[in-house]
């Protein structure tokens, strides 16, 4: 979602639209009996985080909709709509936030026993949050058709050769995602092309629309002739060398990009 198209969504969202059986922030806390509990001013109404008054990162929240769950009839149906926001999509907000607060607890303790577990958690619902916080927002009672934006018409005749041949691409690729996932049409900076992907299930790679600011590679190719099976040693030697004024400077793009 480009800034503009963000901020056109968030004040869609905010204008005082109906809400739709979205969680509230006290309801996301109760669930969360080690999360601290985030100041409701600091939270925006779209479930994007934003920084509370204390400089801790806020509770995920359920985004609410910008139209009602029977507004894509009959194209989806309502009853689908609400029991996909309301409950698939909610189970992955307090998941999210759980593994979270648990990983906080972690920090403070110094117990990493369930790092693993907690992380796969926030792989599995963090993704499941973004990507249905980015699927409900390109959804439209209004929506069809073909992409009126000369930009994006432009990258996409680039990429595929035309709408109709990627529209055929993206129906075949998303239809024969093994078992439960995703189809996703994305944007790949380094050529500045558009790519079509399969994601299955949707964890594997961590959440997918996170922005990578500091990757480590574990690949035994990456550490073994030095570390043999001492990975955490190679891990801490890695820190040794991060060039944080590097990664400063991705979190700036990425925040100018996508912030
Ligand atoms: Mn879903």
């Amino acid at each position: 979602m480009t800034s503009m198209n963000r901020r056109e969504y968030l004040t869609t969202t905010l204008g005082g639209f109906a809400l739709m059986g979205a969680g509230s922030i006290a309801s996301a806390s109760s669930l969360l009996p080690l999360a601290e509990t985030a100041s409701s001013d600091g939270i925006r109404q779209d479930g994007i985080r934003q920084d509370n008054s204390s400089g801790n990162p806020a509770t995920y929240t359920l985004p609410h909709l910008a139209y009602s769950y029977d507004a894509l009839e009959p194209h989806i149906d309502a009853q689908t709509m609400e029991l996909h926001h309301s409950i698939h999509h909610q189970s992955y907000v307090n998941g999210l936030n759980l593994a979270l607060a648990r990983l906080e607890q972690a920090r403070e303790t110094g117990d990493f026993a369930l790092v693993k577990h907690w992380s796969k958690e926030i792989g599995f619902h963090g993704a499941g949050h973004f990507l249905h916080e980015i699927f409900w927002s390109v959804m439209s009672p209004d929506g069809g058709g073909k992409p009126k934006d000369a930009d994006l018409k432009k990258a996409i005749d680039r990429s595929f050769g035309g709408f109709d041949a990627f529209e055929a691409h993206y129906v075949a690729a998303s239809s024969a995602v093994e078992a439960s996932g995703w189809g996703i049409l994305a944007w790949e900076p380094t050529l500045n092309r558009l790519m079509v992907l399969q994601a299955e299930k949707h964890q594997n790679l961590s959440p997918m629309v996170t922005v990578p600011l500091l990757p480590v590679d574990v690949w035994e190719h990456a550490y073994y002739l030095r570390y043999q099976n001492r990975r955490a040693d190679y891990v801490r030697a890695f820190m040794k060398v991060v060039d944080w004024e590097a990664v400063a400077e991705r979190y700036h793009q990425a925040r100018q990009v996508l912030g």
